[in-house]
């Protein structure tokens, strides 16, 4: 009998961003980066190869059956999983998630790093931490990352193998202020607008070949406790990157007036000696990165600056856990 394996995963935001592909099939990036999982962001998927429903995969999301794009990937991912595990079975998954999809909180992160760990240990895979970073990787770039807690780096590569995140060494006391300015669905997704930009925007080359040298400022400010630099250039990175893609034909803009109110909101903050940096992702919102011990204050003086706005702290997360209670089931799933 195949047994339901639950898995869980928090959402994960980019210091140092993810943005294009080298190769789209195994989802390869054009450069490495550097993310934060957050806590009480998490997505919940249970896996079981039961035979699914009417000869296909039975998929539900917060009790919604997806259609077009968002049900192919899934089927897609979970045919994977079938081929390397050799299970021929069709699937019921059911995920549920407390991150609003599509609102550029990253909820592909979340979701397709617990569907990689319930999908594989339910198809009686049992893969350590970097081979299910690699395996996540197939589903949604930034759910790479995701698999791990707190700062997390997730290496380009040249290939499957070398392309994996792990852990990185963090002394700085670090928190996320989230500025959440619209929940409307973005109208350009992210594989798109990555495309888009990389294929036609003119500034697009000059933001990769930045990266790496953002990525290892990044790297030694995490490491010598420097938040003051990390937070600069995270900040730098993102702007960067939108640049890119506001320089892509036709450009694409993610930002909405209340994005820019924000991100002078943030500038403000540092005039008064306020530790915050702005961060941009593929949607309106502004993630804030600041200390731990401020960052509720931080978050008050944003309320006062933004009213419209829904401001909530978020700190370090913890990496992608699966149900104890279903960890012995991968024996009769073969
Ligand atoms: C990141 N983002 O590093 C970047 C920064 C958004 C902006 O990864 O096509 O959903 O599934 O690999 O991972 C969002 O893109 O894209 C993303 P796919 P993904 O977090």
């Amino acid at each position: 009998m195949m047994r339901a394996v639950t898995a869980r995963a928090n959402s994960n935001i980019a210091l140092i961003k993810y943005w294009g592909k080298a190769d789209a099939v195994l989802n390869l990036p054009t450069t490495s980066s550097l993310s934060l999982t957050l806590d009480h962001t998490w997505t919940t998927t249970t896996v079981a190869f039961d035979g699914g429903q009417g000869d296909a995969d039975a998929v539900t999301i917060n009790g919604t059956v997806p259609t077009g794009t968002a049900r192919e990937r899934v089927v897609r991912f979970l045919d994977l999983v079938r081929e390397r595990a050799g299970v021929t079975r069709r699937a019921t998954v059911a995920s549920t998630s407390t991150v609003p999809l599509a609102a550029g909180l990253a909820s592909s992160a979340a979701g397709f790093a617990a569907l990689a760990a319930a999908a594989s240990r339910a198809a009686g895979m049992d893969l350590d931490e970097r081979s299910l970073s690699r395996l996540a990787r197939r589903g949604s770039g930034s759910a790479t990352r995701s698999i791990f807690g707190g700062l997390v780096q997730w290496h380009a590569g040249d290939d499957d193998a070398s392309s994996y995140a792990e852990p990185v060494a963090c002394a700085v006391d670090v928190a996320m202020v989230v500025i959440m300015l619209s929940n409307a669905r973005k109208s350009v997704s992210s594989t798109e607008a990555m495309r888009r930009t990389l294929d036609t925007s003119p500034l697009y080359p000059a933001w990769v070949s930045h990266s790496r040298e953002d990525l290892d400022s990044a790297l030694a400010a995490a490491r010598a406790g420097d938040l003051p630099r990390l937070g600069e250039v995270a900040e730098g990175n993102a702007l960067g990157m939108h640049a890119a893609m506001i320089a892509a034909r036709p450009g694409i803009i993610y930002w909405l007036p209340d994005t820019v109110a924000a991100l002078h909101a943030v500038r403000a903050l540092r005039e008064e000696g306020l530790p915050a940096w702005a961060t941009i992702d593929a949607g309106p919102n502004v993630k804030v990165l600041t200390s731990g011990s401020q960052a509720e204050e931080v978050a008050a003086r944003l309320r006062e600056r933004l009213p419209g706005a829904t401001v909530s702290v978020r700190r370090p997360g913890a990496g992608v856990q699966i149900d104890a209670g279903e960890a012995g089931a991968r024996e009769d799933a073969s």
